[in-house]
């Protein structure tokens, strides 16, 4: 069977508190039975995740966006996942293009992170996908392999990985690749944790990512192997994101 589909938002660097309106609104629409058999979560900035925990009245899942891989310590600015999950957080992205380019996020660093994601209780989600160059030269798969194979640590199963498909080229441009690229990357994407985690690989859950919206939604969740979203920009308004959730 294949598993129950995640649409899960990440707001990035959005969000003031006025933003938990469109929480409540989704709280509400699951509430009254507006959304299917579909998972939701919102990764709000981390200032809004202990106040997004108690808008979404436990019908959706909160998470984190990036966490660090220690407990706690001396470093400035960051958020462990420890203080995620006490925060009423259950998720947590990790080794988004977007850190792994501006915060130069290597793989064994996201794997650090994702152990540290493990070791809270939380799921982590973690993000692959080659760059346009890349792309452009026929590499995809040795990238996203590299990237599995450097970045996911042992012990993975459908209870605490998710791995998000996010061919950086399409991020917040509203380019997408064709379902036929998409299906074959997600289809490679399923052998390798098949290969490496057996029977749980088929349950662990591949997103795709990249300018989904409520118009190519339809067609982008129809794909083999896509086990839902996960949406940036269009995640931002709640009507926007039941309207993807509306397409599974
Ligand atoms: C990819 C995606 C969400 P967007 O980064 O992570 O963003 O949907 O805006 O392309």
């Amino acid at each position: 069977d294949a598993p129950r589909p995640l649409i899960a938002g990440n707001w990035k660097m959005n969000g003031l508190r006025a933003a938990l309106q469109e929480i409540e609104t989704l709280r509400d629409a699951v509430r009254a039975g507006h959304v299917g058999s579909v998972d939701l979560a919102i990764c709000p900035p981390a200032t809004l995740i202990h106040a997004a925990v108690q808008a979404c009245g436990g019908v959706l899942s909160i998470g984190g966006q990036d966490c660090h891989g220690a407990p706690c310590g001396a470093h400035t600015g960051d958020i462990s996942a420890e203080m995620l999950a006490d925060a009423g957080a259950g998720l947590v992205i990790v080794g988004h293009s977007e850190r792994r380019t501006d915060h130069h996020e290597s793989n064994p660093t996201v794997r650090a992170k994702t152990e540290a994601a493990w070791r809270a209780g939380l799921i982590a989600v973690l993000c692959v996908g080659e760059l346009r160059e890349e792309r452009e030269e026929g590499r995809e798969t040795e990238v996203v392999g590299g990237q599995l194979a450097g970045s996911v640590p042992d012990g993975a199963t459908p209870d605490n990985l998710v791995v998000a498909y996010e061919p950086v080229w399409a991020i917040g441009t509203g380019l997408t690749p064709t379902c036929e690229d998409i299906a074959a990357i997600h289809l490679f994407i399923r052998g390798e944790l098949v290969t490496r985690f057996g029977e749980a690989g088929q349950g662990i859950r591949i997103l795709y990512g990249g300018s989904v919206k409520p118009g190519n939604a339809r067609e982008l969740m129809a794909v083999e192997n896509v086990d839902g979203a996960l949406v940036g920009g269009a995640s931002l308004k709640a009507t926007d994101f039941l309207a993807i959730c509306a397409c599974l």
